[in-house]
This record gives C-alpha cells, sequence and structure tokens, in this order.
C-alpha cells in the first residue's frame, strides 16, 4: 500500500515563506542552517556513550555552570552552521560572555540568533531527553559588526523561534508567527518530516512542572498554587500529575502536546530564577503563544519584557492559560517575594 508521501522540513519551510512577515528567502536559510546542525548534534548525541564526548570539557561558561563536552559540541556545530548561508549577522549563546559577531558581507545578512546550543546539561550524561533552544531577531544595526542592541530586543520582536528535543524521537519544532509546526527525524535517511502540524496546546491541563525540592524558598504565592495542584488546600478536587525532566525543553516539550505549566520561579538564593531571558524563556514563550498559550514573569508577560543584559534570568510561569493565570492571580493574592 503506498503512502502520500510527507513534507520534509525544507519543503514546508519554502512552502511558508510568504507568511514571513518579511517575505524574504533569507529567513529559510538560516532555519535550514539550524536544522542541519540539529541533525549534526543528534548524531553526536546519539553515540555520545560510544565517543569520548561524555562528561565536563574542563571550563566554566560565563554562568560559571561546568560545561561538558556536549554543550561544547553543539554550540561550536550551531555557530559552525550558522555562519554558511551569510544570512547571520552575529549569536548570542549561553556558552558564550559575549556576543559573536560574523563577518559578513555590509548589509547582507539581515538576522541575529540567541540560542541555548544545549538544553538540560545535567540530563546529558544520563541518557535523559535534552534540547537547543533558539531565538531569531531581525538585526536592528545597518551593518557589520552587530551590536547588544540587536539582541536585546523585547520578545514580541522575534520574527521566529525554535527548539530541538533529542529524545526517544528527535523533533524540530518552530514558529515563525504564524502557529507551531513540529518534525520528526527520521534517522535512517536523515530527513525532518512535519508530524505535528499546527500544534495547539490543550486548553485544559492536569501536569505541573517545577523543581518542587525548593519548595521553602519559594515565593508564598508558589507555595500557595503548588499546595493547589496537589488537593492540599482543598480547592482542586482532582490533584495534578507532577512531571519534572529537569530539562526546559522536554517539560516544555510534554505540556505543549499533552496541557500543563512549566514553573522556575524566583527563589530565596535566586532572585531572579534561573532561566535566561534571551534564549530560554522569549523562544518558549513565543511558541507557546502561538499554539495558545501564555508566559508571564508572574506579573509581566514573557514577551513584553525589556532584556537589558545577554543572560539575564527571569522567573517563568508557561503553559496552557488557564493554569498560567490560576497561577498568576494566587501570586497576588499570596505575594511574590521569596521567602
Ligand atoms: P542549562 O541551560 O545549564 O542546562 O540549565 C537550564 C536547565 C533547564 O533545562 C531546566 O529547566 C533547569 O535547568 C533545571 O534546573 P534545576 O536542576 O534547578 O531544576
Ligand atoms: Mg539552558
Amino acid at each position: 500500500m503506498s503512502r502520500t508521501r510527507q513534507i520534509v522540513l525544507d519543503e514546508f519551510i519554502i512552502q511558508k515563506e510568504k507568511d514571513f512577515p518579511y517575505a524574504t528567502g533569507e529567513l529559510s536559510a538560516l532555519l535550514r542552517d539550524i536544522g542541519v546542525a540539529a541533525k549534526i548534534v543528534n548524531r553526536e548525541v546519539n553515540r555520545a556513550g560510544l565517543a569520548d564526548i561524555l562528561g565536563q570539557a574542563g571550563a566554566d561558561n560565563v554562568q560559571g555552570e561546568a560545561q561538558q563536552k556536549l554543550d561544547v559540541l553543539a554550540n561550536n556545530t550551531f555557530i559552525n552552521s550558522l555562519k554558511t548561508s551569510g544570512e547571520c549577522a552575529g549569536i548570542a549563546s549561553e556558552e558564550d560572555e559575549d556576543i559573536i559577531c560574523i563577518d559578513v558581507d555590509g548589509e547582507k545578512a539581515k538576522y541575529v540568533v540567541a540560542m541555548d546550543p544545549l538544553d538540560g546539561s545535567s540530563n546529558i550524561d544520563v541518557n535523559v531527553s535534552i534540547g537547543t533552544i533558539f531565538s531569531i531577531y531581525r538585526r536592528l544595526s545597518e551593518k557589520c559588526p552587530c551590536t547588544h542592541g540587536d539582541f536585546l530586543q523585547k520578545g514580541r520582536e522575534q520574527v521566529a523561534a525554535g527548539y530541538v528535543i533529542y529524545g526517544s524521537s528527535t523533533m524540530l519544532v518552530y514558529t515563525t508567527g504564524n502557529g507551531v509546526n513540529g518534525f520528526t527525524l527520521d534517522p535512517s535517511i536523515g530527513e525532518f518530516y512535519l508530524s505535528h502540524p499546527d500544534i495547539k496546546i490543550p486548553s485544559k491541563g492536569s501536569i505541573y512542572s517545577i523543581n518542587q525540592g525548593g519548595y521553602t524558598k519559594f515565593p508564598k504565592g508558589v507555595q500557595a498554587y503548588l499546595d493547589y495542584c496537589q488537593g492540599l488546600d482543598g480547592n482542586n478536587d482532582k490533584p495534578y500529575s507532577l512531571r519534572y525532566i529537569g530539562s526546559m525543553v522536554a517539560d516544555l516539550h510534554r505540556n505543549l502536546i499533552k496541557g500543563g505549566i512549566f514553573i522556575y520561579p524566583s527563589t530565596a538564593d535566586a532572585p531572579k530564577g534561573k532561566l535566561r531571558l534571551l534564549y530560554e524563556c522569549n523562544p518558549m514563550a513565543f511558541i507557546v503563544e502561538q499554539a495558545g498559550g501564555k508566559a508571564t514573569t508572574g506579573k509581566v508577560n514573557i514577551l513584553d519584557l525589556q532584556p537589558t543584559e545577554l543572560h539575564e534570568r527571569t522567573p517563568i510561569f508557561i503553559g496552557n492559560k488557564e493554569m498560567v493565570e490560576k497561577a498568576e492571580a494566587m501570586l497576588v493574592q499570596y505575594g511574590q517575594a521569596a521567602v
């Protein structure tokens, strides 16, 4: 029995070009560069236990976190790939303290990319899902080199954002502001096929995702919301399921498909939380909003925050609207300050 062939990522990108806000082929080229890098990283992640690429690389990144060898490999792979088409004027990466300006032909390169090349570092060595997150902006500077200002734009200004999840299968999910589409890698032929067209987050959810070990250091409002999730306050007669992988990409991917909320709040030790605005929170917020959900700091929509630093952090509550708005209401009622 013959089946209609599914569309592959590169075909899809070209077909959708007309929907891009600026209707250019350059963004297509950039997205294809990202797809190629994702395949290379996927290959390395899959054979990580066989090659000598597990464990620490021996240096710390700008956040003071020990870099894993795969962090470094993924970073180099994406940087090299983004240089290929000549459409990327610069990169901000979790692994690099400053921006990388790509010496391209004058005004030609219209975009800059912020990325977390390998998110979920603590899961690398233990065969648990990890991911790549990317965010694309139109540059503001008129010629090379690019500037910090090109990257310090509100999340609302993103022209595209996406993630790759290296999980039980490898998927690339992205948006250009016209819905969210997911592609699954067929490793036997090395193509991403459209497998999850027009993803919408279910309007009701029953999963909450948070590192609940931090409970005593969370704001009172977060504690109250967690009590509600578990049915401890008597107001939720169907307690939610707690699911927490510790890789934002994997936790959010699951919640996007099944419905749920993911929280990384401020804590007494880390008043701005852990997750980074430019290359973790903004791209995920753009995707989730395009899928019908919502992302907030607890006070402000993530996409409306004005970034002031490349590696700044923010608390985040992200998922389907109903759950995020319930959490927001409890923050207002019980307080947002970490205890
Ligand atoms: P990383 O970018 O160094 O991997 O850190 C980000 C990760 C997220 O993927 C995840 O949600 C979070 O850190 C988990 O942190 P914790 O171990 O505090 O729960
Ligand atoms: Mg990360």
